[in-house]
């Protein structure tokens, strides 16, 4: 049974959506007989609703995908609105579909991006990772945001070698460094409206921080968007060992936390764009004649299953022409498979560079 209020926001505001022209794929795929179907119905144990779900996206028309999970039960209680999203953005990973095991492959089987630092400036590879027994943004209260730092931090306090580091708490850093931390593509943004309107905001900055070794190429963000982000990054187009990198702090982190995995869906995560294997693999890259012809350059994107962002990530512009350019499919396919994608996408993009004058 869901609060009146809910109820009264669900209806004015899937009446608002339903007549605007969001591109979102709640948009696409809320249909009213969905929306009649799953407006009743909460989750077991973390009682989330279905505006829990979709107030991002109600609050967002310029959305691209505007649904987010309150909590792991949520993939199967409203599945009537995810997984056709999840088909739609993952392109094609149906119903019936199984993400497949682990398989990392290694780093060593993808050969440097731009050994002539022609046109890459950075390489990044990041995964999410949910702690178990623990619900998304949505449902989590002040003392659990505060143990989820907890647990991470101590975690993180085990690593060695060159993932050895320190926890930097964002709530009382100085802001001169958290400005620079994040202008230097390091920390994660603040007051992303999409998050916001997600639940994923409230208490902050309580319980949310970043690990980072001395030279910043692995680093762990902390209860923003998921419980954690695990990235390696590093100057150049080496993502063979930037790969490594991650691959090596994600293992040693499984040997000390739990982490939530689905038969189905893989890796949980809060957004669905970011299930199964959860890895982004970006560069920071230069493609002047390309950044000319918008058109191509998407063209070449959506044929090699690639997403363009700003320089500052999602939902910013390119400055100077420096494009992030990542895999968007996360979920259906390995780990291996996923860095393959980007790999070759990236290569074909080089070589479209080269031609385009
Ligand atoms: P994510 O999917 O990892 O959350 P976002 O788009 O939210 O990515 O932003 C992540 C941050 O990482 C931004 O500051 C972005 O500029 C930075 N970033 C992404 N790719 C690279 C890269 N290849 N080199 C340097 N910084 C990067
Ligand atoms: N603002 C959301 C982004 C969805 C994918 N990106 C994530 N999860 N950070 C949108 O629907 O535009
Ligand atoms: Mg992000």
């Amino acid at each position: 049974d869901v609060d009146p209020e809910v109820m009264k926001d669900l209806e004015e505001g899937y009446k608002k959506l339903a007549s605007s022209n969001s591109k979102s794929l709640l948009k696409k795929h809320l249909t009213k007989e969905i929306f009649e179907k799953l407006k009743t119905k909460t989750t077991p144990h973390f009682k989330s609703t279905l505006l829990h779900c979709i107030n991002s996206g109600l609050c967002n028309h310029d959305s691209g995908v505007g649904v987010y999970a309150p909590d792991p039960e949520a993939y199967t209680v409203f599945a009537d609105l995810f997984d056709p999203i999840i088909e739609d953005y993952h392109k094609g990973f149906c119903k019936a579909a199984k993400h497949p095991e682990a398989c990392f492959g290694e780093g060593k089987d993808f050969e440097n991006l731009d050994p002539d630092n022609k046109f890459i400036q950075s390489t990044r590879v990041r995964c999410g990772r949910s702690i178990e027994k623990f619900p998304f943004n949505p449902c989590l209260t002040e003392p659990e945001y505060l143990k989820l730092q907890d647990m991470i931090s101590c975690a993180l306090m085990s690593l060695c070698g060159e993932h050895q580091g320190k926890f930097y708490p964002l709530d009382g850093m100085d802001p001169a460094v958290q400005k620079q931390l994040i202008e230097d593509h390091f920390l994660f943004k603040e007051g992303d409206r999409f998050l916001a309107a997600a639940g994923a905001s409230r208490f902050w900055p309580k319980g949310r921080g970043i690990f980072h070794n001395e030279a910043k190429t692995f680093l762990v963000w902390c209860n923003e968007e998921d419980h954690m982000r695990i990235i390696a990054m590093e100057k150049g187009g080496d993502l063979g060992r930037v790969y490594d990198r991650m691959i090596s702090g994600v293992e040693e982190l499984a040997k000390e936390l739990k982490f939530s995995r689905d038969e189905r869906l893989g890796n949980l995560t809060f957004c669905p764009t970011n299930l199964g294997t959860s890895i982004r693999a970006s560069v920071h890259i230069k493609l002047p004649n390309l950044t000319k012809k918008p058109e191509e350059l998407q063209k070449l994107a959506d044929k090699y299953n690639l997403q363009v962002r700003g320089t500052h990530g999602e939902h910013s512009e390119a400055k100077g022409g420096v494009h992030d350019i990542s895999n968007k499919r996360r979920l259906g396919l390995t780990e291996h498979e996923t860095i393959r994608e980007m790999h070759d996408g990236i290569r074909a993009l080089i070589e479209a560079e080269g031609k385009a004058k």
